[in-house]
């Protein structure tokens, strides 16, 4: 029988192929999709982002965990469709205009999706425009905006600008290291995070 506390442990440490086999013999067995993703991928997600906040990791070992969550994610999700399992929210992250920087978007994208959640990458250098007409495309719940540097960070006003402007009613989330609670609040974005593991509560907390 398929243990699911070892898949845990499996994403914990990132161990690709562990997360594969066990995800493939718990399917193999007939266990529940939605089971497998919530108690054994995601709680082992968990675990990492707990830690992660509690600099008890540090961002390699997220980016492995996360690596073996996809490898076994490959696996589970056309089962996941099949039964018609709903992820928890629809995401869309980019980074804003000027701005390269994508390891923290990368991060906060692999911690939504280990989450459950479904993320829509918009990558890097993403104008007010595009993030406007994406929404309108996906109609994700969730915006979220990333920026790492002091001169980029404008970008996010004004991009939380267009979508009131266009009249999109997703929630809007920044995060990135020269954003603040407080630039937050004064640029009117409905949630902050300081990290990865944090932008997953905001997350959670602007859905309900
Ligand atoms: Co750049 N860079 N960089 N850089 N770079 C910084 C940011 C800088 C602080 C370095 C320095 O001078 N000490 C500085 C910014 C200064 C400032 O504005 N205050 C800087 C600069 C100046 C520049 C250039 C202008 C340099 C130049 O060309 N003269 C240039 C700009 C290019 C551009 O964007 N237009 C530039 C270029 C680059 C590289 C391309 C070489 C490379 C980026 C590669 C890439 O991302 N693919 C790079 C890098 C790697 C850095 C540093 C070294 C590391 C950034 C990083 O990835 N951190 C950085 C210095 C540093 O931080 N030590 C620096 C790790 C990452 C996990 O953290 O992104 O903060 P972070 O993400 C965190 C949280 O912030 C949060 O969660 C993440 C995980 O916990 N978070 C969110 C992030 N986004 C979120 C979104 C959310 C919620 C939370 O909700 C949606």
């Amino acid at each position: 029988m398929a243990d699911l506390k070892a898949l845990s442990e499996a994403i914990i440490k990132g161990n690709q192929k562990a997360a594969v086999d066990i995800t493939k013999q718990a399917l193999s067995e007939g266990m529940p999709p939605a089971t497998i993703l919530g108690d054994g991928l995601i709680a082992g997600m968990n675990v990492i982002g707990v830690r992660f906040k509690a600099n008890e990791v540090y961002i390699p070992e997220v980016l492995i965990a996360a690596r073996a969550m996809k490898m076994a994610m490959e696996v589970l999700e056309p089962k996941l469709v099949e039964a018609g399992v709903k992820p928890l929210g629809k995401a869309m992250i980019g980074t804003v205009q000027g701005d390269l920087h994508d390891i923290g978007k990368n991060l906060v994208i692999m911690m939504l999706k280990g989450a459950g959640f479904e993320v829509i990458d918009l990558g890097v250098d993403v104008s007010p425009d595009n993030f406007v007409e994406k929404a309108k495309e996906t109609k994700a719940q969730i915006i979220g905006l990333s920026a790492l540097l002091t001169t980029t960070m404008t970008a996010m006003e004004k991009t939380i600008r267009a979508l009131k402007e266009a009249g999109i009613s997703a929630h809007t989330m920044v995060g990135g290291a020269p954003v603040t609670q407080a630039y937050a609040d004064k640029i009117g974005a409905n949630g902050y995070a300081a990290d990865a593991a944090t932008a997953v509560d905001v997350a959670k907390k602007l859905l309900n």
